[in-house]
């Protein structure tokens, strides 16, 4: 038969809140600069691609253009303050908002779409698929092992029993899960489904089996007995990550020069603090790790989010005004890489961890939604790189506590040791022979291969 070469048009979907789009982004840039001859479409919400396109359209990508998905806010929305609320209205809006736009471009373009490429979340992918006759290579974007609880919700459901939570039971029954106790879940696995985004994923982990192979932002050696467990419930798992290494990234400009500021602390000895890109912690909670820093005298970066004159107690940022930073969105990648960084308090967002495993910095983990629960105690008990905080919230005392354990003990040195090891693997699952390289190269060849092939 006849075969174009020009007849790939690969589909990209965004889910666009918290940080699931950026890595999305970084993934489509590398792709679509090695493959000229593909068009790429990519669809995310208007406000979303006005913030992505930004940065691409300087480097001139003109085999990637923006479609805008809607929002699904109704007209007269009033933003509630809850972040997740906006999150809601979008995914009852799916997945007919999507289709609309993908409808535009196709008739724009031209070419029938031969492959999605999207958020692993877009379970209704599967279907399109299916219909479009196209291959489907989902992105996951956080870690292995919550990707793993997500395929298994159903047995854990059932293995757990009504009661599993409440008792605390240990998810034994699953490879790689030994040691991790239920309450570690995300909240939306150990019960039936109620809200949208807890149905989503239940969703997701029935379609996810039937994509062409399924994309992870991490590398084998992070969790080698979940992986190979995964690799027999999905047709092809392929780690490329951590993007940190892997893919392009936008640069964070260090407007507050905290790079410079680090240059003149010892090896070793500052605190960085963030709490990702959604969560803000209850003001108790800040007061407590701002009277830990002050009394325990860490230097500090904290990226802070809202408005520190109003939410730290008073006087603090004069008082520490030499001792620390408190910044705005910080360039968190280069911080964390600068040998003066001692220890990452954090949220236990997936990205934030991969930035810490490149860095080489152990984790202080304060959870609050969603993986961050599993990863905490993954990073505690599997990895043994950090520790969570003591009963889930700070407090002056055990955020004392912790920090002097990280520091200045053994066990401290013991987690920063095991974290360089596992920086170690990551460079080398991102070197040119690696397995994050060589699984790059089969995601590009299934994303752009012809629809004849
Ligand atoms: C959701 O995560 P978040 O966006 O809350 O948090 P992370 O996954 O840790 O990602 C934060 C990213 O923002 C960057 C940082 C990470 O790449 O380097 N950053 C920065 O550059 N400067 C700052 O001042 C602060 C952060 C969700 F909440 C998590 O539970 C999931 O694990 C995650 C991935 O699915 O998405």
């Amino acid at each position: 038969s006849v075969c174009p070469t020009d007849d790939r048009h690969v589909a990209v979907l965004a889910f666009p809140y918290g940080t699931h789009t950026a890595p999305l982004v970084n993934l489509v840039r590398r792709a679509a600069a090695e493959a000229p001859q593909v068009t790429f479409s990519f669809f995310s919400t208007k406000r979303s691609n006005a913030s992505v396109f930004a940065t691409l359209n300087a480097e001139t990508l003109d085999n990637i253009k923006p479609y805008d998905v809607e929002d699904g806010l109704p007209d007269n929305y009033v933003p509630s303050g809850n972040p997740q609320d906006p999150v809601e209205y979008f995914v009852k809006a799916m997945p007919a908002n999507y289709r609309t736009a993908m409808d535009e471009a196709v008739s724009q373009t031209g070419r029938h779409i031969t492959c999605l490429v999207s958020d692993a979340f877009l379970w209704f992918c599967a279907d399109m698929a299916d219909e479009m006759h196209a291959k489907w290579v989902p992105l996951w974007t956080a870690g292995p092992h919550t990707l793993l609880a997500h395929i298994a919700a159903h047995e854990i459901r059932e293995k757990l029993g009504p009661h599993g939570v409440r008792e605390d039971r240990e998810v034994d029954f699953l490879a790689g899960f030994s040691g991790i106790k239920a309450s570690s879940l995300p909240e939306g696995l150990t019960t039936e489904p109620e809200d949208p985004f807890s149905y989503m994923l239940d969703k997701m982990g029935d379609a996810l089996p039937r994509a062409t192979a399924v994309a992870i932002n991490s590398f084998t050696e992070v969790h080698i007995p979940i992986v190979q467990h995964l690799q027999t419930r999905l047709h092809l798992v392929l780690n490329i990550g951590p993007f940190i290494l892997t893919m392009p990234q936008s640069v964070t400009p260090d407007d507050e020069g905290c790079l410079p500021w680090l240059n003149k602390q010892k090896e070793g000895s500052v605190v960085y603090i963030s709490f990702g890109s959604v969560i803000i912690p209850p003001q108790d909670e800040l007061v407590a790790l701002a009277e830990a820093l002050e009394e325990g005298k860490y230097p500090f970066i904290w990226a802070f989010r809202g408005n520190p004159e109003k939410e730290l107690p008073q006087g603090f940022l004069e008082r520490t005004k030499t001792q620390g930073k408190v910044v705005g969105w910080a360039p968190q990648m280069q911080i964390l890489r600068h040998q003066a960084v001692g220890v990452c308090m954090t949220h236990g967002g997936w990205n934030s961890l991969l930035d810490c495993i490149v860095g080489g910095v152990p984790l202080i983990s304060r959870p609050f939604f969603g993986d961050q629960t599993l990863n905490t105690a993954t990073i505690e008990h599997v990895w043994e790189i950090g520790v969570g905080i003591e009963n889930g919230v700070f407090t002056k005392e055990s955020t004392l506590k912790v920090l002097e354990s990280i520091m200045s003990t053994e066990k401290g040195k013991m987690m920063l040791q095991k974290i360089v090891e596992l920086k170690d693997s990551a460079i080398a699952a991102a070197g040119p022979e690696g397995e994050s390289t060589k699984n790059y190269c089969t995601f590009s060849d299934i994303i752009t291969a012809s629809s004849y092939e």
